[in-house]
């Protein structure tokens, strides 16, 4: 086989790079204790808003594995994780009745303990390849890549694929989250769909120059 040809072209203006903790600024020096008897809060537009250990939320539903690539939006993807988890969907099902999720919401936003935010419209969070993902490359999710529970979100940038997840919020609007004004609000990497108010290949190079300055921050140990 010809070196390379095993994975799909990079979707536009990506380039290839190994996986390595990455988000906001502002969370770079976050970090999530080890978790122990993680509870997760469904909230937002539900009838009876309920908090759910892990096992009682994933426990019930169909493993799932996945193969994808992690895009983020200052252009370097990560190429073939192998994620485990079960479907979003199907556990959005289950809360449908459990926890009585209004019609009215169009939108889902997750939590990370560290803070962080980011919001999908929920017809794209139902989607085949959208899981909970409790595993990466065979083994538990580590600290550093979203344990004890992360959202796989491939066909969407990066930043919506929350980490060290500990809330779900259904609401009729989009939440811009913590990416603010630069999150779109679908965020979908076929579309390069990068952020709001300018076009796709516009955004490369500004998120590109900020990117080297972020790897930095997440690289240097946090202080004591
Ligand atoms: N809780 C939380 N989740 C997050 C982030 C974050 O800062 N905090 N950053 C997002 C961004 S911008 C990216 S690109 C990916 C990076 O995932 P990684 O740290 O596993 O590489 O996590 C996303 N999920
Ligand atoms: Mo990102």
């Amino acid at each position: 086989m010809v070196p390379g040809s095993e994975n799909p072209p990079l979707p536009p203006g990506q380039v290839p790079a190994p996986l390595r903790r990455f988000g906001l600024p502002r969370f770079a020096r976050v970090r999530p204790q080890e978790p122990t008897g993680t509870v997760v809060t469904v909230t937002g537009f539900v009838e009876r808003p309920v908090q759910r250990s892990l096992d009682d939320l994933l426990g019930p539903h169909r493993r799932q594995a996945l193969r994808a690539d992690l895009h983020c939006v200052t252009t370097w993807s990560a190429r073939d994780l192998h994620w485990e988890g079960v479907r979003f969907r199907a556990v959005h099902e289950a809360l449908v009745d459990d926890v009585g999720v209004t019609r009215t919401a169009a939108w889902v936003t997750f939590v990370g303990v560290d803070g962080y935010r980011s919001c999908l419209r929920l017809d794209d969070a139902l989607a085949d390849d959208v899981l909970l993902a409790d595993r990466l490359g065979g083994a538990a999710l580590t600290p550093d890549h979203g344990a004890p529970v992360r959202l796989v979100a491939p066909a969407h940038y990066g930043y919506k694929s929350v980490k060290h997840v500990c809330a779900i919020e259904y609401s009729p609007t989009f939440d811009p989250g913590s990416a603010k004004w630069a999150a779109h609000p679908r965020g979908r990497v076929a579309r390069e769909e990068r952020s709001r108010y300018l076009p796709g290949p516009l955004w490369r190079p500004i998120w590109r120059a900020l990117l080297p300055g972020v790897r930095r921050r997440y690289d240097d140990p946090p202080a004591p």
